[in-house]
């Protein structure tokens, strides 16, 4: 009799535990408490995320835990400390975008909502794992990237059969294989030659491989003077643009535009002298920051589902305007 008195007393006891545990409503009230992981916290665009996500954790009153997590292990790890500590919403950009079925098994396991923000999840045959998500239009702003690219070489009055283009890669995350195909198309569109641009694919996605793969391209093509430089984002295109100083192409000789308006390409526009740097398309950490913790935090702790999918625009910002348009987008004073 006592026997079956304890079992079904944690029986119970499970039920309720596993009832709270789901329960955002009954867990919440008191401290909502959210994760963000990033892919790169030594990113600025990374840190810019964190410190508008940490905004709305100040205006709402939840507790944003934000950690590092580079590869799978630690991926998996984090999420189990979170789990610990209380934690009811992730936000993930992923160190890999092949992680979406365990991340989403293990945030189901653990009650957990799972919003992925900027490198979305393919599934095994490669197309898109449907989890809610906010990421950039990045088809749309590589486009922008090649126009704004052809629009300054006309500009500069040069002659498009001198020039070449150099467009760093890396197409295993759709949201970048986007961003530079789409640059491409736009310079193809507006009369470039397509088989002057040169795609250099990076193996990594960092400033070491980026640099490494333009000295390569420039190498195998000593009789082009003139250059146009794009890529996945800004830590691509200014290794890319030491590479072109290393080689002691002028900066004159040069248009690279970047991608993500962070500190790695606004830090070039503050020189005194100019850089081959001229211009990136500011995206907004402010909607990947703020915006995504606002909604994992409704979501917990008010059952608001957020939209399954939102795409955010981008702008051209260069020397001349960067510092007006920081200021109207809030991200300085
Ligand atoms: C990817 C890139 C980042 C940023 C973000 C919006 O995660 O690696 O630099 O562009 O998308």
């Amino acid at each position: 009799m006592n026997k079956i008195f304890v079992s079904l007393a944690a029986i119970a006891a499970l039920l309720i535990t596993v009832g709270c545990n789901n329960s955002a409503s009954t867990e919440g009230t008191d401290e909502v408490k959210i994760g963000f992981l990033v892919k790169d916290a030594q990113e600025d665009w990374f840190q810019q995320e964190w410190k508008f996500a940490q905004k709305a954790a100040d205006e709402h009153g939840f507790t944003l835990i934000k950690q590092p997590a580079e590869d799978a292990e630690a991926v998996m790890s984090q999420i189990d400390n979170l789990n610990t500590q209380g934690v009811k919403g992730l936000i993930i950009c992923p160190p890999e975008v092949t992680l979406g079925p365990a991340i989403t098994k293990m945030t189901e396991q653990y009650g957990m909502k799972l919003f992925v923000v900027d490198d979305r999840f393919i599934k095994p045959d490669g197309t898109p794992l449907d989890t809610h998500y906010m990421g950039i239009s990045a088809r749309n702003i590589g486009h922008k990237v090649g126009d704004a690219l052809f629009d300054e070489m006309s500009a500069r009055g040069w002659d498009p059969s001198e020039v070449g283009a150099i467009g760093l890669t890396f197409d295993e995350i759709a949201t970048l294989k986007d961003r530079t195909e789409g640059a491409k198309e736009a310079l193809v569109a507006k009369g470039f030659d397509g088989s002057r641009v040169f795609f250099a694919p990076q193996s990594k996605a960092n400033i070491e491989v980026a640099n490494s793969v333009t000295q390569a391209t420039l190498n195998q093509h000593p009789e082009i003077t003139k250059w146009l430089i794009f890529g996945n984002n800004d830590v691509a295109v200014v290794g890319a643009v030491r590479a072109i100083e290393q080689a002691g192409l002028s900066h004159e000789n040069v248009i690279a535009c970047g991608i993500n308006g962070s500190a790695e390409s606004i830090s070039e526009f503050e020189r005194d002298e100019p850089t081959a740097v001229w211009g990136t398309i500011l995206l907004s950490p402010k909607q990947h920051g703020y915006d995504t913790a606002t909604m994992v935090y409704k979501w917990v702790a008010e059952g608001e589902e957020p939209a399954r999918e939102t795409l955010t625009e981008g702008q051209l910002i260069t020397r001349e305007n960067y510092e007006t348009v920081l200021v109207e987008q809030g991200l300085r004073e």
